[in-house]
């Protein structure tokens, strides 16, 4: 297993309900201490920020970071099996698509892993907003198909991880982030 030590997985996490009298930032922190407990220490965290919900006006605000975790040696199904652990912990009910959510842990990427395969991340990548909202992948695709879309990730993910390439468009998050319009990163602020 030597060539995955030192391997990083890039997380994404959100939250725009509170859970119980927790409000959505405490929630975020308590589940990087969870993620610790469960073998996926954090390196590296994002600042928090608050973002507009995505759709425009499905809900409340979120709270976004980002984080990279030592993924100590896991496999990309491995990590997002504890990845909806922590989540089901944290109250969160897998229902509604894009609904509202007490806490929603993404898995960004695994180093430079391309999954399930090179054709179907590209796929996946280039689907059109229409077809989006009308489809789901039902199989992990890494990296994130959206990933370079949304400035609510591309923001805090530059805190943490501005050089990370990515494996197919071989981007930057820096230049991903910059390749996005000035009035979405605009709105991603700092809490
Ligand atoms: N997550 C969603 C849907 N919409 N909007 C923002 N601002 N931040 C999110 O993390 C987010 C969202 C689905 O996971
Ligand atoms: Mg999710
Ligand atoms: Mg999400």
């Amino acid at each position: 297993m030597y060539e995955r030590i030192g391997v990083h997985a890039l997380v994404a996490l959100g939250a725009n309900l509170p859970l119980a009298d927790a409000p959505p930032a405490e929630t975020l922190r308590a589940a990087l201490k969870a993620l610790a407990a469960e073998g996926l220490s954090a390196l590296a965290v994002s600042r928090f920020y608050a973002t507009p919900c995505f759709p425009a006006g499905s809900g409340p605000d979120y709270v976004n970071a980002a984080a990279v975790l030592d993924a100590g040696g896991r496999d990309a199904d491995s990590i997002l099996a504890t990845l909806h652990a922590v989540e089901a912990h944290f109250g969160r009910v897998r229902e509604k698509r894009w609904g509202m959510r007490t806490l929603d842990i993404d898995l960004l990427a695994l180093g430079d892993s391309v999954l399930p395969d090179p054709a179907t991340q590209d796929s996946w990548r280039a689907l059109p907003p229409e077809a989006q909202v009308r489809r789901t992948p039902d199989q992990l695709i890494l990296p994130h198909p959206r990933l370079q879309d949304r400035a609510f990730v591309l923001v805090p993910l530059a805190d943490v991880a501005p050089d990370w390439v990515h494996p197919r468009t071989g981007q930057s998050v820096a230049a991903m982030l910059a390749a996005l319009p000035e009035a979405d990163r605009a709105e991603v602020k700092p809490l």
